[in-house]
């Protein structure tokens, strides 16, 4: 598409959407931010919730793309899910669709797969793997992919979802070895997000250049991400803390980890 200019960043006082917030603006965006909490030092910010519809108007409003970060970021009573992140999720996607808004990218997650097995050969899984979640936050993840399918080919809108991994400064577990994200490689996704060629509905893996990666980042690259960092690089450090993987760890034995196991 032609380059965005102007975005809208939900979700922005967050910990990823602080990170793009730095981050973004070298690429050349001007970012409009929504959130529930006061975003500092943003000169264009709107505090609101998602379901506040004249808040959600004003914030699509003029706007070339959308980066759909907000919601409840983890594993959540149903009723708290079913209303951030998916009401919130359909009236963020319907606001877009409304004000011609042409393309979203969407902050999904490796949870949307969570309860695949990990491939026995130690291969990685690619994007088609049918959809797993291994917790209601999974499931809403999933909706808001099948809302995205549904957006593209209903009403052409251009509309990629970011099965994100493990988002932090540096990975912190064994698990993290396979799943991080960096920063950088973070805002390098979401560009290439923003500007790659897109026909209808792409779903893309979000993790860095990770030796031991559990993800195909095949559709990513497609987009033109080329991300630069490797969770190797920390292996040494976390593997001293944490020890070797056991071969029987339930953490990996499953992509989504720990969230396999949460309580119902
Ligand atoms: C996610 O989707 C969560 O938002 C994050 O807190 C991490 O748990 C991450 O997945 C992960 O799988 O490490």
């Amino acid at each position: 598409m032609d380059r965005p200019r102007r975005v809208l960043l939900t979700g922005a006082a967050g910990r990823i959407g602080s990170c793009l917030r730095e981050l973004l603006p070298a690429y050349g965006y001007r970012l409009r931010c929504f959130d529930r909490l006061p975003v500092p030092g943003e000169p264009d910010a709107i505090t609101a919730d998602l379901r506040d519809a004249e808040a959600l108007a004003a914030a699509v409003d003029g706007v070339d793309a959308v980066v759909h970060l907000a919601g409840i970021p983890g594993e959540a009573p149903f009723a708290d899910i079913l209303a951030a992140n998916i009401d919130g999720t359909y009236r963020l996607y319907d606001a877009a669709r409304a004000a011609g808004v042409r393309r979203i990218v969407y902050a999904s997650s490796n949870h949307a797969v969570g309860f695949t097995e990990r491939p026995a050969d130690g291969g990685t899984v690619p994007v088609d793997t049918p959809q797993r979640p291994d917790t209601y936050y999974g499931l809403s993840k999933c909706f808001g992919e099948n809302l995205a399918s549904l957006y593209a080919d209903r009403h052409g809108m251009e509309t990629v979802s970011l099965r994100i991994g493990s988002f932090t400064d540096e990975p912190r577990s064994v698990r993290m070895l396979a799943t991080w994200l960096s920063p950088g490689d973070c805002a390098r996704l979401v560009h290439a997000a923003l500007t790659g060629p897109v026909s209808g509905h792409t779903v893309v893996y979000g993790i860095s250049a990770n030796t031991r990666a559990w993800w195909d980042l095949a559709s990513a690259r497609a987009l033109g991400y080329r991300p630069v960092d490797d969770a190797e690089a920390f292996a040494a450090k976390v593997i001293a803390e944490h020890g070797e993987p056991a071969a029987d760890d339930p953490e990996l034995r499953y992509l989504g980890g720990s969230f396999t196991q949460a309580a119902p």
